[in-house]
C-alpha cells in the first residue's frame, strides 16, 4: 500500500516538468523537414484527436496539418453531424451523441502490412468503432458496441483485417443488468471483447461475436502476426477488481496480466454453434456514397461466448505493474508490454508461450479455470533500467524498438533480440504513444519516430491556461536519434499511424459523378430547381454552380415552416466545393463537394428577410453567390414563389 501510494505520488509529482532544457538539434534538421512549396510530403500521419473526437492527417516530415477528418464529433466546418444526411452517423442506442473520446487510429492491413484502404478509430466513451475511407478521407461507417464500458483497447486489427477488435476498459454488468450495488463488482462485472468482422472487399463492419471475460480493466491490444497470427493480446490492470480509488487499490499487485486470446479458435467455436444469442441494443451507421446519406440501423442481438467455458482459448501472461501498451514486433515472435509503474520492460517469446501451454507450465488460475502461465517460462528477457513510466513501443525496419517513457519524458531505443539499450532522447514533455511509419506492421518503413506528447508547457507561444499538445519528429535513420521538429496537434493525440503517401495518393477520389448521385432530393440540373410545400414542410431543391444558387429568391415561407435546403453542387471538377448558410440556422453551414447533395434543416422563426449565401470562396464572383428568403406571418396569404433572374423557374 505504501509502495503503491508512493509510486502514484511519483507519477503525479513528475507531471511538473523540468524547466526549459536547451537541446542541440541537428544542424541540418531544417533541411530534413523542409518540403519546398509545391512539393508533397513523403508520408501521411493519421493521429487521433483524443477528446476532440476527430482524426487529423498531417504531412511528414513537414508536420503540416492537411485535414481534420470529423468522426465522432460534430464539425461545423463542413456540417458533419449538422446536416440531415450526416446526423444518422452519430446516432447510438442512447440517441444522438455528437462527441466521443477517440484514442487509437488503426490502418487496415493485408498480410500484416498497411494497405492504405481504411482507417479505423475507437470511440472510448459511448463505445463505437468508426471506419474512414482513405479514398475520400470521410467517415463511412460507425458501429456501436454493446455490453462495453469504455472501448479503450480498440480498434486493433488482425493480420489481414479479418477483424477489428475492441475490449472493455471499465468492466460493467451486461447491458440491461446494470442496476446492482457497485460493491458487487466481483460477482457481477464483466469484460466483453468485441470481434467486428470486416468485409475484405468493401470494408463493411459487422459485430460477429463477443467474448465474455473476467471483470478487469483491459487497456490496450495488438494482434499477432506471422507465427502469432491466430492470437491477440490485451493488457489488463486492476486485476485486484477494485471499484473505488483505483489509483491506490488497483496498484496492489506486483503483476497484472497480458490476456492472450486465440481468436482463430474462438471463431471456430462460434462457427460450431457454441456461442449464445443474447439480447443487446446497439446501432450500426453506414454512409452511402451514392445517396450521400448515412443510414442508422438498430440491432438487438449479439452472439457471446463465455471464455470460462472454453479455457483453451485464453491464457494470462503475468506482467509487472499495471501494464498499458502491448506491442508485437514485426516478426510476430516478441510481445512487449509496458508496465506504467514497472522498473523493467518485459519481452515475452511467443514460441516459449506456446511451449509453456503445451507443457502446462502454469503458476495459478483466474477464477479457478483460466490458466496463468509461468512468467519465467515465457519471458525472452527484460530491458533493464529503461526509464520511468514506459507506455508504448513501436518498431523500425532494423530490429530496434522505441518505447515512450511518460514519467522520465524520453524515447528509449533498444535492440529487440538482445534487449540492450542503444540510445535515449528527451522529449517535451510526457509522451504517450509514438509512431514509426509501419511501426506496428510486418514491414516497418522506419526513418522517423514521432513522439506524441501530452504536455507542452513552454514549448510554444502561450495561449492562456489551455495549451496545445504536441508531436515531435525524430530522425531514426542513424544509430543516434536526432530531434528534427516540434509541431502542435489538434486535440490530444493518443495513437497515430504513419504510412508512405504513395499508398494513399493513388486511390484518391476527386469528385462525385453527378449521374451517380442517388440522393432522394438531388437536383441534377438548374432547370429542375424548385420549392415544394407539403403542409408546413418546405423542400427547397437547390443547385449550386459558379457563381449562383438556384433559386436565389424565395417567397411565401411562413413562420413555423420547416424548410429543408437540399443543395446539389453541380460542379464536376476537383477542389470546387460550395457552401450554404442562412441566417438564424440552429446548426451549421453545409459544405457540398462536387456532385454531392446535402440537406440543411432550417425553421422559420419570425417574419423577415433572410439572406443565404455560399460560404466557400469559390470564384471571383463568390461574394455574389447569395440570395434572399422572405418569411411572412403564419396566417399570411403570400403565395409560394421562387426564381432566379427576372423570370420564375419554369419546368
Ligand atoms: Cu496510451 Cu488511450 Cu492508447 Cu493515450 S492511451 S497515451
Ligand atoms: Cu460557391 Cu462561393
Amino acid at each position: 500500500m505504501m509502495l503503491a501510494a508512493g509510486m502514484s505520488a511519483l507519477v503525479f509529482a513528475s507531471a511538473c516538468k523540468p524547466g526549459k532544457v536547451s537541446q542541440t538539434t541537428d544542424t541540418d534538421a531544417a533541411q530534413k523537414v523542409y518540403v519546398a512549396p509545391g512539393e508533397h510530403d513523403e508520408l501521411y500521419m493519421f493521429a487521433s484527436g483524443g477528446f476532440s473526437g476527430q482524426v487529423a492527417a498531417y504531412g511528414i516530415p513537414s508536420g503540416r496539418l492537411l485535414k481534420v477528418i470529423p468522426v465522432f464529433s460534430q464539425n461545423p466546418e463542413n456540417g458533419w453531424g449538422y446536416s440531415e444526411d450526416t446526423k444518422p452517423m452519430l446516432n447510438t442506442s442512447h440517441g444522438f451523441v455528437p462527441w466521443d473520446d477517440a484514442h487509437h487510429t488503426e490502418l487496415s492491413k493485408t498480410n500484416g502490412e498497411d494497405d492504405g484502404r481504411w482507417l479505423f478509430i475507437n470511440g472510448h466513451n459511448t463505445p463505437r468503432i468508426a471506419r474512414i475511407d482513405l479514398s475520400t478521407f470521410k467517415t463511412v461507417e460507425i458501429i456501436e458496441l454493446p455490453n462495453v464500458g469504455g472501448n479503450h483497447a480498440s480498434p486493433f486489427c488482425t493480420e489481414n483485417t479479418e477483424y477489428v477488435v475492441g475490449n472493455t476498459r471499465f468492466s460493467v454488468p451486461y447491458d440491461g443488468k446494470g442496476d446492482v450495488p457497485i460493491e458487487t463488482y466481483k460477482e457481477n462485472f464483466k469484460g466483453a471483447v468485441s470481434f467486428v468482422k470486416v468485409d475484405k472487399d468493401n470494408g463493411r463492419m459487422n459485430l460477429a461475436f463477443q467474448l465474455l471475460v473476467p471483470g478487469f480493466n483491459y487497456d490496450l491490444a495488438h494482434a499477432g502476426k506471422g507465427p502469432s497470427h491466430d492470437w491477440i493480446f490485451f493488457t489488463t490492470y486492476n486485476t485486484e477488481q477494485a471499484h473505488t480509488l483505483l489509483e491506490v487499490n488497483a496498484s496492489q499487485k506486483d503483476k497484472d496480466f497480458i490476456m492472450a486470446v486465440n481468436w482463430k479458435k474462438a471463431e471456430e467455436l462460434i462457427a460450431a454453434g457454441k456461442g449464445k444469442k443474447q439480447p443487446a441494443d446497439y446501432v450500426h451507421n453506414v454512409w452511402d456514397e451514392k445517396t450521400h446519406k448515412g443510414v442508422s440501423t438498430p440491432k438487438n442481438e449479439v452472439i457471446t461466448l463465455d471464455v470460462t467455458e472454453h479455457p483453451e482459448i485464453v491464457y494470462y501472461m503475468p506482467c509487472p505493474k499495471s501494464p498499458h501498451g502491448v506491442d508485437i514486433n514485426p516478426s510476430g515472435e516478441f510481445i512487449v508490454a509496458s508496465g506504467k509503474l514497472a522498473a523493467v520492460i518485459p519481452v515475452f517469446s511467443f514460441q516459449k508461450m506456446q511451449d509453456a501451454i503445451k507443457n502446462k507450465q502454469f503458476e495459478g488460475t483466474i477464477g479457478g479455470n483460466l490458466n496463468v502461465l509461468k512468467y519465467d517460462a515465457i519471458l525472452a528477457g527484460e530491458v533493464q533500467k529503461p526509464g520511468l513510466g514506459p507506455l508504448h513501443t513501436e518498431f523500425d525496419d532494423k530490429g530496434f524498438a522505441y518505447t515512450t517513457m511518460f514519467v522520465s519524458s524520453e524515447v528509449v531505443k533498444w535492440k529487440v533480440d538482445t534487449r540492450e539499450i542503444i540510445d535515449r532522447i528527451p522529449v517535451y514533455y510526457s509522451p504517450g504513444h509514438l509512431t514509426v511509419p509501419g511501426g506496428d506492421s510486418k514491414k516497418p518503413y522506419g526513418k522517423y519516430v514521432i513522439a506524441l506528447n501530452k504536455i507542452t508547457k513552454d514549448r510554444y507561444l502561450p495561449t492562456g491556461p489551455e495549451l496545445t499538445q504536441s508531436a515531435q519528429l525524430i530522425d531514426i535513420s542513424g544509430n543516434k536519434m536526432k530531434l528534427l521538429l516540434d509541431f502542435p496537434t489538434i486535440g490530444e493525440p493518443h495513437y497515430a499511424q504513419t504510412i508512405p503517401a504513395e499508398k494513399i495518393v493513388k486511390n484518391q477520389k476527386r469528385f462525385y459523378k453527378i449521374e451517380e448521385n442517388n440522393h432522394p432530393f438531388a437536383t441534377k440540373s438548374e432547370k429542375d430547381a424548385r420549392v415544394v410545400r407539403t403542409g408546413n414542410r418546405v423542400d427547397v431543391y437547390m443547385t449550386a454552380i459558379r457563381s449562383h444558387l438556384a433559386p436565389d429568391n424565395i417567397e411565401g415561407i411562413k413562420v413555423g415552416d420547416e424548410v429543408y435546403f437540399h443543395v446539389t453542387n453541380l460542379e464536376q471538377d476537383w477542389d470546387v466545393p460550395h457552401g450554404f448558410a442562412i441566417k438564424g440556422a440552429n446548426n451549421a453551414e453545409l459544405l457540398i463537394m462536387p456532385g454531392e447533395t446535402t440537406t440543411l434543416k432550417w425553421v422559420a422563426d419570425r417574419p423577415g428577410m433572410f439572406p443565404f449565401y455560399c460560404t466557400d470562396f469559390c470564384s471571383a464572383l463568390h461574394q455574389e453567390m447569395s440570395g434572399y428568403l422572405r418569411v411572412s406571418p403564419k396566417n399570411s396569404t403570400t403565395a409560394l414563389k421562387y426564381s432566379i433572374g427576372n423570370s420564375p423557374i419554369t419546368h
